[in-house]
């Protein structure tokens, strides 16, 4: 039997006798599939399946037209690969290689080997360099602050505490935005069994206490242990300020650990008692911030310092502004609290987010593809998109230093949809025009091909031999090419190679290798890799004859568990060595969006700021239904669209003062865009709090007009294009108040039809 898998989990595909996907049927390995694979015969055999080359008309004749308005002519490939690899060449003989943009940021398919970002990113480096874009759009705040506060980032991206100490330790488990099950169903790279949930039950069957900080009741499990204790957004670092206060106050603070594994104590404490701004951080203080009653607070407090307690955060929470605060927060108060090192005990980022979280972390043996570093050192925060194709030459802060943004040219993107992503799209939209050419490959017509210059059409995960890893899964998964592609579709790493023999770079790119050969190399090297650390793997023909290989791991030790026994010996990648309470490094780059120590800022967007005119706090989570704009195609997305539109969440209380009932139309708006949702009236939102899920594809009424009304739910025409903090640059997708009503009539459009054609 064959098998494959997607970023959503293993499976066993069944195929037709014509050659369709019709099932993809659970691995048996999974204890817990993911719904989500209902939505793959839809998907892979989508009517918007890209199918031959295309050129956009009036760029091939040479005119600027306006990208996503004007109609594409199809062409051979020939023609096509002639005119990418003159774009390409021109552009870096003109400009040198930083006018091409080839960060490309995105998910991709899972498979290491053919996974699009990566491949187009080692082609390029080939080519001698191109923009590059650091960091992610997922915990982007994160991933800047953690250096500065723990000396690196495996707080998020490492080993955490596990489900299993959890439930052996834990009598306490605060999670701030709770653990939702719709998020646990993806793992990037793909996973080979989904354990987040059943992780999570078998804490609460262990007798955990679970209490859900969060504006929405449904993302933690329905179970007696678990409290919800609905707050406003963004006003977590409140809270945990007022949860420190409250311990410093009442004697509950571990000095000893403080002292011995933190540095900086002494200016957060000042902070919090009010001498450094005559405002004492108490329960009563944050009640009137957060929502949350002062003596829940307190009760909080005394209930964290009674037992072994573990803080954890979505990532959500630093998707905002000042998104930075509320996690140095969380290490503070566990800090305080003193059992970070202890089983199950400390702090931990990303339960709840993604599959692997609370599992046992694998440091090696993942195969995976290594591309060449990119030569030019050229390289832009992801989430500042925008600015970059806008702001060709103007400077910006970035944790601590000062870069400019180069002039980019010819925009390069395989793997990603920005106008899925970014924040603020009909800012995008404009900012898209002004590059000299636009190339992207991909399987689907989604909104960012449409967006396109030249569009390649690339296969599927299902069309291609490759292997799914992730090292928060315990599995390796063949991924067997099951289907033949449609139309030309051609494999992103084919359509590199044909490139990269027309400008004389076809050696270096390969390295020699087929496909067959590249899959079995990077096989071999995480073989090499497993063997160092006593693990042996298969051989590669072995493995593949299977299907699967599960690595059999000895159960981790609690993380800072070596530190916490001697932080002199085990000192942190830190400039003390120690937890930085304070860090005179942040502090010292003067930054007013993110001083020295956890700071409660408060945002510009937030229901403390809301106005008559943008009254609701809307938040875009994540589709439970697909995978960011993946997958919308399929059976699941569609059974949940309302009014063939996107659900959009809210409140019944801003639902009754509107006169909303389930299944009308709703126009969300602010002043930088409106789109239109299917109302969904709930009591398990805070009032004030509204839902819209990300990953509807992005459906202008009129593409020639700017900021025209968006017609699927889009979330990311309403919200900011603005940064976390000059520190992170990172995008604050969370924070954005908007208006929400019903309308009696709107427009409505396919989201996936095809663009106009017309002949060459
Ligand atoms: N408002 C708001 N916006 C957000 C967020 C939010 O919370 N709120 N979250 C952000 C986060 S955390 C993330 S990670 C991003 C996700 O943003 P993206 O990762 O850009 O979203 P995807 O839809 O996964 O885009 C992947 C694209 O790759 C294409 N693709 C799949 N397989 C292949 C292949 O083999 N070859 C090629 N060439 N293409 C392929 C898919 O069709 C799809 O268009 O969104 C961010 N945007
Ligand atoms: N099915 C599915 N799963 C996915 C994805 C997908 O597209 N589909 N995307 C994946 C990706 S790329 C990522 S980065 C992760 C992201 O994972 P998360 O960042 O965890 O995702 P969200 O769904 O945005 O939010 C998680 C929770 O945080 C809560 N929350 C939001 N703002 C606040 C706040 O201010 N305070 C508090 N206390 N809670 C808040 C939300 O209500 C929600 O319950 O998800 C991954 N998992
Ligand atoms: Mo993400």
């Amino acid at each position: 039997m064959t098998i494959h898998a997607g970023h959503w989990g293993a499976y066993r595909p069944r195929v037709s006798d014509d050659g369709r996907l019709v099932a993809a049927e659970p691995f048996e390995g999974d204890a817990d599939p993911s719904p989500l694979l209902g939505s793959l015969p839809g998907a892979v055999h989508a009517r918007n399946r890209v199918l031959r080359p295309a050129v956009r008309a009036s760029w091939l004749r040479g005119e600027r037209g306006r990208r996503g308005a004007d109609p594409f002519v199809e062409v051979p490939w020939d023609h096509a690969l002639d005119l990418v690899a003159d774009a390409l060449a021109r552009t870096h003989a003109d400009h040198g290689p930083q006018a091409v943009l080839g960060g490309s940021y995105g998910w991709s398919s899972a498979g290491r080997l053919h996974h699009a970002k990566t491949q187009l990113n080692h082609f390029l480096a080939c080519l001698g360099g191109y923009t590059g874009q650091v960091s992610n759009y997922s915990y982007g705040a994160a991933d800047r602050l953690l250096p500065h506060v723990l000396g690196d980032t495996a707080a998020v991206t490492g080993q955490l505490p596990t489900w299993d100490d959890v439930a052996a330790a834990t009598d306490t488990l605060l999670m701030l935005g709770g653990a939702p099950a719709k998020n646990v169903q993806v793992e990037s790279g793909g996973t080979g069994e989904h354990a987040a949930r059943l992780g999570l039950a078998r804490v609460l069957d262990a007798g955990t206490r679970v209490v859900n900080v969060n504006p929405v009741r449904t993302d933690a499990p329905d179970h007696p242990a678990v409290t919800w204790v609905p707050i406003r957004p963004g006003a977590d670092t409140a809270l945990l300020l007022a949860l420190m206060r409250w311990l410093d106050a009442h004697d509950a603070v571990d000095e000893d650990f403080v002292a011995r594994c933190t540095t900086g104590d002494d200016r957060l404490r000042a902070y919090l008692r009010g001498r450094s701004d005559g405002v004492d951080k108490t329960p009563e203080w944050a009640a009137a911030l957060t929502g949350v009653p002062a003596a829940t607070i307190a009760a909080l407090a005394r209930r964290l310092a009674a037992g072994r307690s573990l803080v954890t955060a979505t990532w959500a929470l630093q998707r905002a502004e000042h998104g930075e605060q509320p996690y140095w927060a969380v290490i503070a108060l566990a800090s305080y609290l003193g059992q970070i090192g202890l089983p199950g005990g400390g702090f931990g980022f990303g339960y709840g987010c993604v599959a692997g979280v609370g599992g046992t972390y694998r440091p090696f043996g993942t195969p995976a593809f290594h591309p060449r570093p990119n030569p030019c050192r050229s390289r832009v925060p992801v989430a500042r998109l925008a600015d970059l194709l806008l702001h060709p030459g103007e400077e910006y802060a970035f944790d601590g230093a000062t870069h400019r943004y180069p002039d980019v040219r010819l925009v390069y993107w395989a793997g990603g949809n920005p106008f899925h992503h970014h924040q603020d799209l009909n800012r995008l939209a404009r900012a898209w025009q002004r590059p000299e050419t636009v190339v992207v490959h991909e399987p689907w017509w989604t909104p960012t091909a449409r967006m396109a210059d030249v569009v390649l059409p690339a296969t599927t995960t299902l069309e291609r031999d490759d292997i799914a890893a992730s090292s928060r899964d315990p599995w390796l998964v063949a991924m067997k090419r099951t289907l033949d592609p449609p139309g030309e579709a051609r494999h992103d790493r084919a359509i590199l190679t044909a490139l990269a023999e027309r400008l004389g770079i076809g050696a270096e790119y390969t390295v020699g290798r087929d496909d067959a050969a590249a899959l079995r190399a990077m096989y071999e090297q995480a073989r090499r890799s497993a063997a160092g650390h006593g693990h042996a793997l298969p051989s590669f023909d072995a493995f593949w004859a299977v299907g699967h290989h599960r690595y059999d791991l000895p159960a981790p030790p609690p993380p800072f568990a070596d530190f916490r026994r001697s932080p002199s010996r085990a000192r942190l990648a830190t400039p003390s060595g120690r937890i930085e309470l304070f860090s005179a490094t942040v502090d010292g780059f003067g930054y007013d969006d993110c001083p020295g120590h956890p700071t409660w800022l408060p945002p510009a967007s937030w229901l403390g700021a809301a106005t008559e005119r943008h009254p609701i706090h809307l938040l875009s989570p994540q589709p439970g239904t697909r995978l960011h704009s993946q997958l919308d195609m399929g059976a699941v997305s569609a059974a949940a669209k309302v009014a063939g539109r996107e659900p959009c969440v809210v409140s019944r209380a801003d639902a009754d003062a509107r006169g909303i009932t389930d299944g009308d139309v709703l126009r969300v708006w602010n002043d930088r865009g409106e789109t239109h949702a299917g109302a969904v009236v709930s009591d398990d939102v805070v009032p004030g709090v509204a839902l819209l899920a990300t990953g509807a594809w992005y459906t202008p009424l009129d593409p020639s007009r700017d900021g025209s009304p968006e017609l699927h739910g889009n979330p990311n025409v309403l919200t900011a294009d603005v940064p976390t903090s000059r520190l992170a640059q990172a995008t604050a997708a969370q924070s954005v108040l908007v208006q929400v009503e019903r309308v009696t009539s709107a427009p409505h459009r396919d989201p996936h039809a095809l663009p106009a054609f017309v002949d060459g």
